[in-house]
């Protein structure tokens, strides 16, 4: 492929993930992560510049909300606890034509986005997959729940994904409105219903996932890996 050849497509696809990008409403869920809203925010802007950008914030009490503001997203604050109902809330006051979901922690490395918003389409729901290397950022109980989370519903619903709970997902709003659970199982259940409604399920990888800015997790292993696990069965068992 020659040199100028090479030159014509990127530009393409620059102008095309620009485009895109500003149909993208970015919803960052975020509950005391004042260490790292402001980086999440700045390489959200950094990739995606003309996307709306809205922190859902828990009432945090460590200064979050101050910070997103002054970073000049859109703050919204849920009293309800969950992180589901932090996503949803963000859903019903998006103005975008496509969602893209990311913790406001610092974790996933979004220096190459573009990559999955070229994918983003009315049919397809993008999934960033963080085990593109070793993930610094995901423990060993954390590890061995996702593989069998994402072994489960592989198994279940006929689909090859590796990383069934990746907190990075981009999909059409229309998908978004359809979502109910308000704690962790959100995230699988974008994915149930994605193929319920015959959408595509897309894994983009992405360069690396590291640890929390700081701040502390709010999953809990356990309680949360038996309730995603109901939750798969659930759905497959009914309707
Ligand atoms: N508004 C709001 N945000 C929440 C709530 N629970 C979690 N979050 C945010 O949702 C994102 C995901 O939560 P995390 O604690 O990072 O969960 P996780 O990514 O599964 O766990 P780690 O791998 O430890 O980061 C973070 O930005 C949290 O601050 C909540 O109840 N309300
Ligand atoms: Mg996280």
């Amino acid at each position: 492929m020659s040199q100028t050849f090479k030159r014509k497509i990127s530009k393409i696809v620059v102008s095309c993930v620009k485009e895109i990008g500003a149909r993208i409403s970015v919803i960052i869920p975020t509950l005391n992560e004042a260490n790292g809203v402001a980086h999440v925010i700045r390489e959200v802007r950094r990739a995606l510049p003309c996307s709306e950008i809205i922190v859902v914030d828990g009432d945090s009490s460590d200064g979050t909300p101050d910070i997103a503001k002054r970073e000049g997203a859109k703050l919204i604050t849920v009293t309800k606890r969950g992180y589901g109902a932090a996503i949803k809330e963000g859903i019903r006051k998006s103005s975008g034509e496509f969602l893209l979901i990311v913790d406001g922690d610092g974790t996933y490395d979004l220096s190459n986005l573009e990559e999955l918003v070229k994918c983003a389409d009315q049919n397809t729901v993008v999934v960033g997959c963080r085990f593109h290397s070793k993930p610094a950022g995901m423990g060993f109980v954390n590890f061995v729940g996702n593989f069998l989370l994402s072994l489960l519903f592989r198994v279940l619903w006929f689909v090859p994904i590796k990383d069934s709970q990746s907190g990075l997902k981009l999909f059409p709003k229309k998908l978004g409105l359809t979502l109910s659970q308000d704690g962790m199982e959100i995230s699988t259940e974008i994915l149930v219903n994605a193929k319920r409604n015959f959408l595509r399920i897309k894994e983009v990888q992405i360069p690396s996932y590291r640890k929390r800015l700081g701040g502390s997790s709010k999953l809990n292993p356990l309680r949360d890996g038996v309730r995603i696990a109901l939750f798969v069965l659930k759905q497959r068992l009914t309707r």
